[in-house]
């Protein structure tokens, strides 16, 4: 039908060229576009129904078939009145002062406030540690708005950073500076928050300066407004970079401190208080507007909140303190209370149905308890409620993406597992089957860690610890026999650049002899890795990137490659081949569909395609090849499909 439209079109009848047609008729060249977009998106579909889902991770179909509704949230003025309407977002939210006063006057305004803020982790740190960071955009999408109003008396929203940046790219095919751009546009009132590793930016490894301060501005400039700088050694001078990166890029500076150990504790020697307060005056020399605690494992108990936080307090009266934590041993709402009575401004919570376990505590729990001790976060009960009702449904879409975890585990105390390597190695430990690997797998992430020097374990470093753990249940070594052939023995290679030095210096330097046996004659990097590393030439890739994927290149992609160059190709060729794929709802994207069943996508403003699956049909003969046959707002259309089967 299409064809017969083009062909019968006056203009074409006339013979006019094919350029000044298009230029003259865009409605029918939109029309081509539109055709095109479809036409991939059924590419995708087909795929799914031969194939089934190949997002790595992923076992078994959504726990959801229906629709995701979102419940009526509470009128703002009237509580009995009609439900809030959120056709345009909130306006009023604590990002205002830092778009009219800037970033140290939003980091006053923060310590004045007579109760404690919360930050919701939902969009980042909860689903990286339940889900596998697997959230996609659309269903952030979806409750943006009444986010805006429910939670504008947050502090702010973290939604990016961390493993969010890799994932979208690698297994969501999404872009994640367009996911930062949308939320921004959703969201205009409270701040957006990312966890950044510091100079390793939101990758593994450590980057070249340029490619920091160029990564920073971006974030800025696509609507970022809170940078949580940490490193994954707590070292000083990849924290200056951090530090010094958002800053100039205009962003408010959270600069982190990794919390390993436990202050309360006088057998643990080598973390203690002293340890972090020394670490807070260099971090606050750099001139930060707020300080993290961040505890990425969940060790931090209420006793030791009220010794670190209390201590902090005294010496800095003025300094805006923000704790994070996970509940991986079940105590991080009690250590949340103990931090704020003991001074902290601002912490970390994540909605009810994604929080608890290796996530963070629960919003609605952490906002009672505070509201009754006079430390109010001002966000309702009811919006908590309403929030809610929508997570546990996304939760149930997602639940092919659970690691299982599915109680408390306090032997978290001695293994310091941060939260997301936890699902992680738990879902591989798992994948192996036998019952013991994970007791194996946590007993050797032990033993890793000493060799390592009783290192702090956040990305990257967790990854060298978990890497060494995983070979040493698989070559079977105990400790001491890796000690003893430390010369002779095939580490993996993460392991062997940590010792070089690659990630940078760890507190109290590295273990001898044990670094120079496992790094033998490879170069060993005594000061920031960084220091060492040639800028990247962004123009030139650039150039490169448009001329292998077409003009659509930008110099927020740039950034996506300089980071996992191998990932960003991958994903460009995977675009290439099935379109944009971030507006089919969740249920579609990782389910199978059925025949004869409806699928609503919305493609863009006002343009929705109606698919209807109408038939697979047999392999092809000699080929492994299927057709595919989809009902699309109306008319019949087919795909070819390989058969992977
Ligand atoms: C990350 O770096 O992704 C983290 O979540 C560290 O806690
Ligand atoms: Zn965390």
């Amino acid at each position: 039908p299409f064809l017969l439209r083009l062909l019968t079109h006056d203009i074409f009848i006339g013979g006019k060229t094919w350029t000044t047609f298009i230029d003259d008729t865009p409605e029918l060249f939109r029309l081509v576009q539109s055709q095109n977009r479809a036409q991939k998106l059924l590419s995708y579909l087909g795929d799914l129904a031969v194939n089934g889902s190949s997002i790595a991770g992923q076992q078994g179909e959504p726990g959801l078939k229906d629709d995701v509704v979102v419940p009526p949230f509470q009128n703002r003025e009237d509580p009995n009145g009609p439900p809030l309407d959120a056709v345009l977002p909130c306006e009023q939210g604590w990002r205002n002062i830092i778009v009219e006063h800037g970033p140290e006057a939003f980091a006053k305004a923060v310590r004045e406030y007579p109760g404690v803020l919360i930050m919701d982790t939902t969009w980042r740190d909860a689903h990286q540690s339940l889900l596998a960071t697997r959230l996609r955009t659309i269903d952030i999408v979806n409750i943006a708005k009444e986010t805006s109003y429910a939670l504008a008396n947050a502090f702010s929203l973290e939604c990016w950073g961390g493993a969010t940046f890799d994932v979208a790219m690698r297994f969501l095919y999404e872009d994640p500076w367009e996911r930062l751009r949308t939320l921004r546009k959703l969201v205009p009132n409270i701040p957006l928050q990312a966890l950044v590793r510091g100079a390793n930016g939101v990758g593994y490894t450590s980057y070249p300066d340029n490619a920091i301060y160029d990564f920073s501005k971006k974030a800025v400039e696509n609507g970022l407004d809170i940078f949580r700088v940490f490193d994954s050694l707590n070292y000083i001078d990849n924290l200056k970079l951090g530090i010094d990166a958002a800053k100039k890029a205009g962003g408010v500076v959270e600069a982190a401190v990794c919390y390993s150990g436990d202050v309360a504790d006088p057998k643990k020697t080598k973390y203690t208080l002293q340890y972090y307060l020394d670490f807070v005056d260099q971090l606050v020399g750099e001139g930060i507007h707020i300080l993290s605690i961040k505890d990425m494992a969940g060790l931090l108990k209420p006793q030791a909140a009220t010794l670190l936080i209390g201590e902090i307090r005294k010496k800095y009266p003025d300094l805006p303190i923000h704790v994070h934590s996970h509940d991986t041993a079940g105590i991080s709402a009690a250590t949340m209370i103990a931090a704020a009575a003991a001074g902290a401004d601002i912490v970390d919570v994540a909605i009810d149905s994604m929080s608890g376990l290796t996530s963070q505590p629960p919003m609605g729990a952490v906002c009672a308890a505070l509201e009754q001790t006079g430390m109010g976060t001002g966000i309702r009960y009811a919006d908590i409620q309403a929030l809610n009702l929508y997570w546990s449904q996304v939760r149930m879409l997602y639940n092919c993406f659970e690691a299982n975890v599915r109680a408390s585990d306090s032997s978290v105390f001695d293994h310091e597992m941060p939260g997301g390597q936890y699902t992680n190695l738990m879902f591989q430990a798992a994948q192996l089957g036998l019952g013991t690997q994970w007791t194996e797998v946590k007993k050797k992430y032990i033993e890793a860690n000493e060799l390592c020097g009783n290192v702090i374990k956040v990305t990257p470093t967790s990854k060298v610890v978990g890497d060494f753990a995983q070979w040493m249940v698989s070559n079977k070594l105990p400790k001491e026999e890796v000690l003893e052939r430390a010369d002779q023995l095939d580490f993996p290679s993460s392991v062997v650049e940590f010792f070089q030095g690659y990630l940078g210096q760890p507190v109290g330097g590295f273990p001898e002899p044990f670094r120079s046996k496992v790094i033998r004659n490879k170069p060993k990097i005594d000061g920031r890795p960084g220091a060492n590393l040639p800028p990247v030439d962004l123009k030139k890739i650039k150039a490169e990137l448009r001329s292998k994927f077409g003009k659509h290149i930008t110099d927020a992609d740039v950034s996506s490659y300089v980071m996992y160059p191998k990932v960003f190709e991958d994903y460009q060729g995977f675009v290439a081949k099935y379109g944009d794929l971030s507006v089919i709802p969740t249920r579609y994207f990782l389910g199978r569909p059925d025949i004869g069943e409806e699928m609503h996508i919305s493609i863009e403003k006002g343009k929705t395609l109606i698919i209807r699956l109408m038939a697979v049909g047999p392999v092809v003969e000699g080929r492994a090849q299927r057709d595919v046959w989809f009902e699309v707002n109306g008319e019949v259309r087919a795909v070819s499909v390989e058969d992977k089967n």
